[in-house]
């Protein structure tokens, strides 16, 4: 090496250095915090998900006096759900709520809360997700190399809604051509009513409806208001055809990165947010059918049973079962009673 550019790199070397001791305490002064993980999610900032979530932040930033801060990232800035799940399992996001179903393409286990008209009712949710059921899809994904919180969150009960027409049976599912998440279990539920499903990440979503690259969607309430979908549909039908839910999964090494105060911190107040939001989501469930109808949109409720049946027919129920197979469909059948 010639002296000239020796003499650069130490050059170089020096004030990298000096950038070092100088920039120590400076940060000091403005209390850094020690960890700064991120939380990916795919729905607005004003969804109760964010809501509760920014509190939470600001909670464990508190509680740990600083050296732990949680940046939360709303409406998939980091990516779509599937660039968010990639990024999770490499490191490169420390937290992640996503749904169960979506999360079957890496655990194939975690769609089956998804499988249409499992539970009647909330009670029968909780006690299933927070119970057994919850339990075994916690054990596969942690088995896949991933952490997950104990509480799930809420998404809520699936409505369909179209920019061309009512549901008011079976028959109005034929050829419907409508957006799921990108999740077998969802593409194969809608074809099995006979409409022509496309997967698409939430966040083109709206585009997708505005662009009439769809025709419908189904989503709860919560995130037709908030996600502002009722602006590209016009016709809301309560179908109730499956609940969903958000597993808040973490990066393991990231988490074994923690000293144990800092991990029982963000354990209980994200846990305690998952709790609180999920009664905010009811609630916003329940009262938000007003001020979209207000805003344009047309309800009706079918009766869901020749729905179910038209499920049922098709062999819907028969092919998941032989899917999941004797294992997972046993935990499954003792936690919500026979499906078939
Ligand atoms: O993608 C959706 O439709 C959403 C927001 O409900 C999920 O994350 C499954």
């Amino acid at each position: 090496m010639d002296t000239t550019r020796r003499k650069l790199m130490l050059a170089a070397a020096g004030v990298g250095a000096g950038a070092m001791l100088a920039a120590t305490p400076a940060r000091r002064a403005i209390a850094a915090p020690e960890f700064r993980y991120k939380y990916a999610n795919n729905l607005p900032a004003t969804h109760p998900m964010n809501v509760r979530a920014r509190e939470a932040a600001e909670a464990i930033g508190k509680e740990t006096n600083g050296r732990f801060e949680l940046a939360v990232f709303p409406s998939s800035q980091l990516g779509s759900d599937t660039d968010t799940l990639s990024q999770l399992r490499s490191g490169g996001v420390e937290f992640f709520t996503l749904s169960g179903l979506i999360l079957s393409t890496l655990v194939p286990a975690a769609s089956i809360s998804g499988v249409g008209f499992t539970f009647p009712n909330y009670d029968a949710v909780w006690k299933a997700m927070d119970g057994e059921l919850g339990a075994y899809v916690r054990q596969q994904i942690q088995a896949k190399g991933l952490l997950v919180m104990d509480k799930i969150w809420d998404n809520g009960f699936r409505q369909v809604t179209t920019s061309t027409r009512p549901i008011n049976g079976p028959a109005d599912f034929k050829d419907l051509k409508i957006r799921v998440p990108v999740s077998p279990l969802w593409t194969s539920m809608f074809q099995a009513l006979g409409a022509a499903p496309t997967s698409i990440n939430f966040n083109e979503t709206y585009s997708a409806l505005q662009t009439r690259v769809v025709d419908g969607q189904e989503n709860p309430l919560a995130i037709i208001q908030t996600a502002k979908l009722y602006e590209v549909q016009k016709y809301c039908s309560m179908t109730n055809h499956m609940w969903d839910g958000f597993w808040f999964l973490m990066n393991r090494r990231a988490w074994e990165k923690l000293p144990a105060d800092i991990q029982a911190i963000v354990t209980r107040h994200i846990n305690e947010a998952g709790i609180k939001m999920r009664a905010d989501v009811v609630d916003l469930n329940g009262k938000v059918q007003t001020q979209l109808a207000q805003q344009g949109m047309v309800f009706n409720t079918p009766d869901p049973a020749p729905i179910r049946e038209a499920l049922r027919k098709a062999g819907f129920y028969k092919e998941w079962q032989a899917k999941y197979g004797e294992k997972t469909w046993g935990v499954f059948e003792q936690s919500v009673g026979k499906l078939s």
